[in-house]
Parts: structure tokens; C-alpha cells; sequence
């Protein structure tokens, strides 16, 4: 039997003051997935237009204070928590983005700040950082942003480059 299809989001990450590509990747998939994300740290101010349509958190390096510190969305039956991960300490110890992922009831908790593209289970919940689509860091050196298609029964990842063109290594199912 068919599987079908479920709902897809864009995911970006920490973009550092790059407003062009955040510009394109909107561009590219507004009104073709259901929601797009960025996790903070774009450095642009919370009333540029550019973020109408975009579910986006405030980051240790956005001094414009009105961004939100996390939102929850859902879409459907599926729960998205998103923040950006500093207020609770990821360079640290997972426990406190943990704790709050399952508070909040999150399938999916999207996050950014270590500018490293992950995909883990833990608990309930699947926690994703689309990397950092501007300054990459650690083992994977590529600027990357994430797309998720969620299905009934799983989630499919796959991480784009700045060219919009897949990079496989990464690309993964996940049961739900
Ligand atoms: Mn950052």
C-alpha cells in the first residue's frame, strides 16, 4: 500500500547575517511545503518582512529582543517545538532541551547554535539542528539547511546545501 504523504517542512539554522539566502530558501519552497522554520541566530531584526511565513526564534547572537525564546506549532497532529537552543544549555548536557521537548508533548523539537546538522530520537521525541546554512563547524564542513517529510509511520530527512542540491551522507528515516 501507498504511503501518504503527511505534511513537509523547511528547516534553517543560524545564518549570521546572510539575509540572501534565507530570501532564497524562502522563495524556493513558500507554498510548496506546509512550514518553514529558521532556529535563530540570523542576526536580522524581528520586523523585516522577510520573516512573514516563517516560524523563527531570537538566538544568543539576535539583539533584537523581540523574538520569542521557543515556539511550539503544530501541524496536524504533529506537535513541533523550536528553539534555539542556548537558554537551555545544549553545550552541556541535552536534560533541560529534553525535558522541555516532553513537557511541551513535541514529536519533532528543532534547534540550532552548535551549527551541526542532527537527527536523534531521544525519548518521544526527534530532535533536529539543520546546521548552520552560513558558518558549518565540527566533522560534516558544509552549510546546510533541512527538509522533513513526515509520513504516518516515519519521518524522512534529508539536508540541501546552499545549491539546493542534496547531500546524502545525512539522509535518513526515522520510525515514529
Ligand atoms: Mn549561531
Amino acid at each position: 500500500m501507498a504511503r501518504e504523504k503527511y505534511y513537509t517542512c523547511v528547516v534553517m539554522s543560524d545564518s549570521h547575517g546572510d539575509r540572501a539566502i534565507v530570501e532564497e530558501v524562502k522563495e524556493r519552497y513558500m507554498g510548496q511545503v506546509d512550514a518553514l522554520f529558521h532556529n535563530g541566530d540570523s542576526e536580522l531584526e524581528a520586523k523585516d518582512p522577510l520573516w512573514d511565513g516563517i516560524q523563527v526564534v531570537g538566538g544568543n547572537c539576535d539583539y533584537d529582543r523581540a523574538y520569542p525564546d521557543q515556539l511550539v506549532t503544530t501541524l496536524g497532529d504533529v506537535t513541533i517545538a523550536q528553539t534555539h537552543g542556548h537558554l537551555y544549555g545544549i553545550n552541556f548536557t541535552w536534560m533541560r532541551l529534553d525535558y522541555w521537548a516532553e513537557e511541551v508533548g513535541a514529536d519533532i523539537c528543532l534547534y540550532g547554535h552548535l551549527h551541526v546538522p542532527d537527527a536523534t530520537v531521544r525519548g518521544k521525541t526527534l530532535f533536529v539542528n539543520p546546521g548552520s546554512i552560513r558558518q558549518p563547524r565540527g566533522m560534516i564542513n558544509e552549510c546546510l539547511y533541512a527538509i522533513l517529510t513526515i509520513f504516518e509511520d516515519h519521518i524522512h530527512i534529508e539536508y540541501c546545501n546552499r545549491n539546493h542540491q542534496v547531500y546524502a551522507p545525512l539522509t535518513k528515516d526515522i520510525p515514529r
